[in-house]
């Protein structure tokens, strides 16, 4: 029988999926599990992979997602896909160790707590391959905020390893926001009763093949997820970064145009179409880095492209301002208010092309 899903939500680990599946065989057993890899149409093939090695072995299953990023959301679908009773997530890239989920299984398995989590930092575990020691350090006010945001003890909130009972994650999952990487945060936090947790000491490796898709920036994390547990309901915490996005870049439109009026002395004309220009690109820039930070645009081909969506939608988002403020100042609406009504629908109208054509989430 059927008894433990494992996700494995992937990025580009074509060569680690074959070995794991050993590992995780080499952990459970032949058989009452299966393992679904959710891959979000990686470049390397991995899907492919993942369907080469479904074919002689029922156990492996594959989502292979198309125009969507983004972990958090990976580890929910996948959870959401099996149809056992007990459901785990990990990284696929070795950097967790399989052999501790049959202890992780029996103790949820038991009642003794809901969610079992493996710790980087409890007693008895190892963080030796954290790639830097800051990550370690953004822990102590991490692990702080958590204890808000969740009202359970964790020594190690950012852990993408833990299992738990599925009909747990299908009660919860309208509440998922589904942004980032911080899922075990999330699902601990939607959940009312407080779900109970107890860790597990992970001797966590160095990955094995290829590389690292994410910079897990802890103490940003939390500030997005106390934004999103206090004002998220009202403005969606994307919509919120990327409006802060587009407020600094009209500072550095009008730094950039002092500049380059000013004190370059250049026409008024030109200098405004090259602070307009220099402000998308910084807006772009800052919104691959920050708002987009789960699904990040990488490489020189898709930074170029994206930065060339961007502009054009951006422009597009002009016209829908000056359109809406025009038309309001006609009608009477102080030039103001008229004005700030088509900033704000600009921004809207950015924001959701944007998020659709250059980041690709539908
Ligand atoms: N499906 C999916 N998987 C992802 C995404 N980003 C990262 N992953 C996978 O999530 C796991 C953890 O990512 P990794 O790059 O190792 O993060 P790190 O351990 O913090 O360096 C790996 O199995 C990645 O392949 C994503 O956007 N979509
Ligand atoms: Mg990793």
């Amino acid at each position: 029988m059927l008894h433990l899903a494992i996700i494995l939500p992937t990025l580009n680990e074509r060569e680690n999926l074959a070995p794991l599946v050993e590992r995780i065989e080499g952990a459970l057993g032949p058989d009452g599990w299966e393992a679904i890899i959710v891959d979000d149409d990686s470049s390397d093939g991995t899907a492919d992979e993942a369907r080469r090695l479904a074919l002689c072995d029922p156990r492996i299953r594959v989502l292979q997602r198309i125009g969507r990023r983004g972990l958090a959301s990976a580890a929910i679908e996948g959870m959401c896909a099996t149809a056992a009773p007990f459901v785990a997530v990990m990284d696929a890239d070795h950097q967790h160790d399989p052999a501790l989920l049959p202890a992780m299984l029996a103790a949820v398995e038991s009642g003794e707590c809901d969610v079992a989590v493996a710790s980087r930092f409890v007693a008895g575990a190892s963080a030796a391959g954290l790639e830097d020691q800051r990550r370690e350090q953004g822990s102590a006010l991490a692990n702080r905020l958590a204890r808000k945001l969740t009202g359970v003890e964790l020594s190690d909130p950012m852990s993408g390893y833990f299992l738990l009972r599925t009909e747990t994650v299908r009660r919860i999952a309208p509440q998922l926001s589904g942004i980032g990487f911080k899922i075990l945060l999330d699902i601990l936090a939607a959940s009312s009763p407080p779900l109970s947790v107890r860790e597990f000491a992970l001797q966590f490796a160095e990955r094995r093949a290829g590389q690292s898709k994410l910079d897990r920036a802890v103490a940003f994390e939390f500030l997005i997820g106390l934004y999103e547990r206090t004002f998220g309901q009202l403005i969606p915490t994307r919509f919120a970064l990327f409006g802060t996005v587009g407020a600094l870049g009209v500072g550095v439109h009008m730094a950039a145009l002092a500049l380059l009026y000013v004190l370059a002395g250049s026409g008024f004309a030109l200098a405004q179409a090259l602070a307009t220009f220099i402000a998308m690109s910084f807006n772009f820039w800052l919104n691959n880095w920050l708002t987009y930070r789960d699904q990040r645009l990488t490489g020189a081909g898709a930074v170029l492209k994206g930065w060339a969506g961007f502009c054009a939608t951006c422009a597009v988002g002009a016209l829908a301002n000056v359109a809406v403020a025009t038309l309001l100042q006609a009608r009477g609406v102080h030039w103001a208010l008229a004005a700030l009504a088509g900033i704000v629908i600009g921004a809207v109208w950015n924001y959701a092309l944007s998020s659709r054509f250059v980041w690709g989430r539908y």
